[in-house]
């Protein structure tokens, strides 16, 4: 590592900003010296409480989020925020609309806001955001919030990261409970119907319950239902109560560690399988790989030896 390296990593172990926003950028965008950054910086990681929130667009995630920071603060607490802005064509208003909030904490270095971009991230969605979550860890930022769409399963997995996930539903609007990816409905720890002064609250918090009393969760929580308004800033207390609570059942029969070790076991094979496949392509010229697909496609070559043999051996 180089002098410049370690300059960085010790001013972003102070938490100067600036040393932040250099560092993520360079996780972000693959820079160089990178994955050096994350490896001497591992070490400090895993004292922030990383927590995803996740729900249809407009589902009110930002309004939330930034209650929650609000909250936190008031708290002494410092706060990250990464929003993964969804790929939908309304990102730009959501992105603007998160803009004019920020503002609101623009004088407070005690949150440190990041937008990413799903289009064009380089490591894949989830593995960079993990990362800039680590990078934030480092910072020494108290709570991380994460906020994305919950809508496929890039949604899914970077919410695995989290600590605590928080699934967000609206009354109405077309995104009842039903229509609600059920692989999101399975990782919420936490449910938080928001909008609550609209009508039909009532009615999700009991399709909620139906499913529950369907499917206990292997680990005894049955994840309680927060009704939030969180433009008036309702619930919010509320909520972070029951982030609380869920800590400290986690803190239990050492179920944080076991949900780390589970977590752990997923993002291990996602970076094994980049690894391997970023070997395979340096060993592989673009050349090599048209010749390779030219040679099986005329049937010369069948694809399954040509694999192995890229791949060093039959798995
Ligand atoms: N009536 C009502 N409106 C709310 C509430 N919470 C948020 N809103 C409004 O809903 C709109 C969307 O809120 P956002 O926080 O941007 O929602 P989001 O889920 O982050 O949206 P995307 O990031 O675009 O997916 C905004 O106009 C908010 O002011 C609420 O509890 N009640
Ligand atoms: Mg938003």
């Amino acid at each position: 590592m180089d002098a410049n390296h370690s300059t960085l990593i010790s001013a972003l172990r102070n938490g100067d900003p600036r040393a932040l926003a250099r560092a993520i950028s360079t996780v972000e965008n693959r820079a160089t010296g990178w994955s050096d950054l994350l490896k001497a910086v591992f070490q400090h990681t895993g004292k922030a409480r990383v927590i995803g929130l996740t729900g249809a667009p407009g589902a009110g995630k930002s309004t939330l989020v930034d209650q929650l920071a609000k909250l936190y603060r008031k708290q002494d607490q410092t706060v990250g925020i990464i929003a993964v802005d969804p790929t939908s064509p309304y990102t730009g208003g959501a992105i603007l609309g998160d803009r004019i909030r920020m503002q609101d904490h623009f004088a407070d270095p005690g949150i440190y806001i990041r937008s990413m971009a799903t289009r064009g991230s380089l490591g894949g969605l989830a593995r960079t955001t993990a990362d800039v979550a680590t990078v934030l860890d480092a910072s020494g930022r108290d709570v991380i919030l994460i906020e994305t769409v919950g809508v496929g399963q890039d949604e899914v997995d970077i919410v695995r990261l989290a600590d605590i996930t928080v699934v967000i539903l609206v009354p109405g609007m077309g995104d009842d409970v039903q229509t609600i990816k059920a692989g999101i409905m399975e990782i919420a720890d936490i449910f938080v119907i928001n909008k609550s002064d609209r009508e039909g609250a009532e009615r999700v918090e009991r399709e909620i319950r139906a499913l529950q009393s369907l499917a206990m969760r292997h680990d005894g929580w049955t994840p309680p239902i927060v009704k939030t308004v969180a433009s008036e800033g309702e619930g919010i207390q509320e909520l972070a109560t029951a982030i609380t609570q869920y800590e400290s059942f986690l803190q239990k029969e050492n179920r944080a560690l076991k949900k780390s070790v589970e977590n752990w076991q997923e993002r291990l094979i996602d970076m094994l399988r980049d690894a391997m496949l970023q070997r395979a392509r340096a060993q592989m010229s673009d050349g090599n790989l048209s010749r390779l697909a030219a040679e099986v496609a005329e049937h010369k070559r069948d694809p399954y030896t040509v694999v192995e043999e890229i791949a060093g051996g039959k798995p």
